[in-house]
């Protein structure tokens, strides 16, 4: 991500907005309610138009899934595990005493261990990880699907978005409650038949395969269920977004 330039970033977004019409784009999306939050500002327009186009075609439609011979034999780290003291800590115990709290519009707040998270019903998935850059691999990601969990602390009804933070402050995300209650994302525990290598993420990160690579934090500490993108950064739904990437990114 770090490499993309805000210019060429534009290519997409401002070729959306052009093509919506701007205004009549955002009109359109809130007349079907779709809103993504990062709808208002100069390339709002662009980003409530693939927001609220994509839901409308795309709807609950499934990632591709691979077979198990289209494993990438190198997956690319984008980045390399958080120097940070409190990672190394973790580290070094072999991740033992690593939680994940889960609060907000929940019945239930409450923080779950790996092991908690391992004894939950898992599910296995060989889909592709895409970066916006334009490299990707094919993995294998097992865990657990963030609607489990969602079910497990009991998420109010009206919750319209899931917050999720990395240990690394600056990465943090959200999706709608579509997103994620659909199958596909999980909480990833594993990858590849083994544990996730740090630098992928280790140990549990999101796996949103129905969307570019940045929507899939790594090393997650916590989610928030939420009806509002209000009270998180500066309210555009994501740490990205607040950069200029949009919200939402379906591919
Ligand atoms: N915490 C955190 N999550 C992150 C990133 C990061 O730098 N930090 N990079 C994102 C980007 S831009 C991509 S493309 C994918 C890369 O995943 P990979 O390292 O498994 O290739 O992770 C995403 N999640
Ligand atoms: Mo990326």
């Amino acid at each position: 991500m770090k490499a993309l330039t805000r210019r060429q970033w534009m290519r997409g977004g401002f070729g959306a907005a052009a093509l919506g019409g701007g205004a009549a784009a955002v009109r359109w999306a809130q007349e079907a309610g779709l809103v993504p939050p990062d709808a208002s500002g100069l390339y709002g327009p662009g980003h409530a138009l693939t927001y609220a186009a994509q839901r409308w075609l795309a709807g609950d439609a499934l990632a591709r899934e691979f077979p198990r011979s289209e494993i990438s034999a190198k997956p690319f780290a984008n980045s390399k595990a958080p120097e940070i003291a409190e990672y190394t800590q973790q580290q070094a115990k072999g991740f033992a005493d690593w939680r994940l709290e889960v609060d907000g519009m929940v019945a239930r707040p409450r923080s779950f261990s790996l092991a908690d998270l391992r004894a939950m019903p898992q599910r296995s998935q060989i889909t592709a990880l895409t970066c916006e850059e334009g490299w990707n691999y094919v993995a294998e990601w097992s865990g657990v699907r963030l609607d489990e969990v969602l079910r497990e602390v009991g998420a109010s009804a009206q919750a319209k978005f899931v917050f999720y933070f990395s240990l690394q402050p600056e990465w943090w995300d959200s999706v709608d409650i579509r997103e994620a209650q659909h199958p596909q994302t999980i909480l990833a525990l594993g990858m590849n038949g083994g544990r996730i290598p740090e630098a992928h993420g280790g140990p549990l990160r999101m796996r949103v395969p129905r969307q570019l690579g940045y929507k899939s934090v790594k090393w997650i500490r916590r989610l928030t269920v939420s009806d509002s993108a209000r009270g998180f950064g500066k309210g555009l739904g994501s740490a990205a977004a607040e950069f200029g990437y949009s919200w939402y990114n379906g591919i």
